[in-house]
């Protein structure tokens, strides 16, 4: 994973950064050059409600937030007012029932309707933390149960510090605790992510763009290049200064036992290739610029979208392109009133949004088949926390393009690295 050479310390206070600002400031449609070569392919040439998709390159978060879900872990305010579900759409635009929000019981029959009517042959989802709850794993934001309200046994200034590449610098130990938690191996992928390996298996998954690091995609059988890791992965570690790979297990073994990895390259500290705020996100992220403008049907799921440049991913598919929120609460520019024509939502627990919506479609019988297969092909995969964290890996290999990719580009990083010795020293001068 490339780290940004132009990183710039971000204290708590500096809120804007180079994605939030330049999607306010171009709410145009934009155009990409015909003659932008992407990494894997040429661009689209007309980009319709686009944010610059050039500049959606580094991870921030919006320290509104940071100061919000900050009080809210020290008292039991919800961070993000929860919406309710009760009312009409016509309730949406009335002053009084601004920031209620309902979901219509039409929604997702309507968008259920298009897929069985064959219109919706391109689908993309944008997942988050939330799609993985009902696999045990902790979201960041939920109030109580999120990782953000329970943040005091990782002694950090702010919640986001965890996840901050200068933090981390200077003290591993908080994000090294967290990643105990967080390390691929003792959860399994839940009806959410077979809901989503259907859409693949009925061949209409354009591509799942996911923020979770947990890895529980590629296990439910997602293939490589139809999911994009967008921030990154634990399948593959690298020194956080000079990006030497370094063999994922072994990082995952120090980890564990309480011991620091470091790099034997510069002794530096060695960190999972996941990625921090101020960092950049893997090249895979850049498919989105051919993806989104291709999408027929766009569905989020279980995402705050408080994390750019992923959260305005979902500005850039075309405007008469149907959106789904499927999540507890609307997020985003689902919490607007009046909704965007061709926008619908399903508020509540998303397991069970999802299987309504599989039911609507007539797949459920057709998942809970898959999931019963997955667990007598492979019961020790899905049962074994142990040989489920061999799953990214074949004897410690990486065993997908993808992280042969990221390993060979944190070699190549690695080389330019040295040859701008200087850039990456200031850097990390200023980052300390
Ligand atoms: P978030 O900010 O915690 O938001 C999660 C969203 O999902 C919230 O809006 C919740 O209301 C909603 N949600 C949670 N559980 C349910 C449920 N059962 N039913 C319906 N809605 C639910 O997390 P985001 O993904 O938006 O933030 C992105 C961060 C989270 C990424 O950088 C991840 O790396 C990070 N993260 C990942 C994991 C993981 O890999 N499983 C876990 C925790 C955090």
């Amino acid at each position: 994973m490339n780290r940004s050479r132009s990183c710039v310390v971000r204290p708590p206070i500096a809120r804007v950064t180079r994605s939030a600002k330049s999607q306010a400031a171009h709410p145009k449609p934009t155009e990409i050059q015909d003659s932008e070569e992407g990494l894997y392919g040429k661009h689209k040439k007309i980009q319709m409600d686009s944010t610059p998709a050039a500049d959606l390159c580094h991870m921030s978060v919006e320290t509104q937030d940071i100061f919000i879900t900050s009080k809210a872990s020290d008292s039991s305010g919800d961070p993000l007012p929860a919406c309710q579900t009760s009312g009409s759409k016509a309730d949406r635009g009335s002053p009084s029932s601004r920031g209620v929000k309902s979901s219509s019981p039409h929604d997702l029959l309507s968008v259920a309707r298009l897929v069985k009517l064959g219109r919706c042959k391109n689908v993309v989802v944008v997942a988050g933390a939330g799609i993985s709850t009902a696999s045990g794993i902790p979201d960041f934001r939920t109030p109580g149960t999120g990782l953000y309200s329970n943040l005091e046994k990782y002694n950090v200034p702010y919640p986001e510090a965890i996840f901050n590449i200068d933090y981390f610098s200077d003290n591993p130990q908080p994000f090294f605790s967290l990643a105990k938690v967080l390390y691929p191996g003792s959860h399994r992928p839940n009806y959410i992510h077979y809901f989503i390996r259907m859409l693949h298996h009925k061949g209409l998954l354009l591509r799942m763009y996911t923020q979770n690091i947990d890895g529980l995609e590629k296990l439910c059988g997602i293939p490589d290049d139809k999911l994009v890791e967008a921030h990154g992965s634990f399948a593959t570690a690298s020194c956080h200064l000079c990006y030497t790979p370094y063999p994922a297990e072994e990082a995952r073994y120090a980890i564990m036992h309480d011991r620091v990895p470091t790099c034997s390259f510069c002794a530096a500290t060695v960190k999972p290739d996941v990625v921090f705020f101020g960092e950049d996100l893997p090249r895979k992220y850049f498919l989105h610029r051919k993806d989104f403008p291709k999408a027929d049907l766009l569905i989020i799921m279980g995402t705050s979208l408080k994390i750019e440049p992923f959260a305005s991913l979902i500005n850039s598919v075309r405007s008469t392109v149907p959106r789904l929120l499927l999540n507890r609460n609307a997020v985003g520019p689902f919490e607007r009133i009046p909704l965007r024509r061709g926008d619908h939502m399903e508020l509540g627990d998303l397991a069970d949004s999802v299987r309504k919506f599989a039911e609507l479609l007539g797949w459920d019988g057709e998942i809970q088949e898959l999931m019963g297969s997955q667990e007598v092909e492979s019961p020790m995969l899905l049962s074994s926390p142990s040989s489920q964290s061999r799953l990214p890996f074949q004897n410690g290999v990486p065993s997908d393009h993808e992280s042969c990719e990221e390993t060979s580009r944190a070699a190549s990083s690695r080389v330019s690295s040295s040859n701008e010795e200087t850039d990456s020293e200031t850097d990390s001068k200023s980052s300390a």
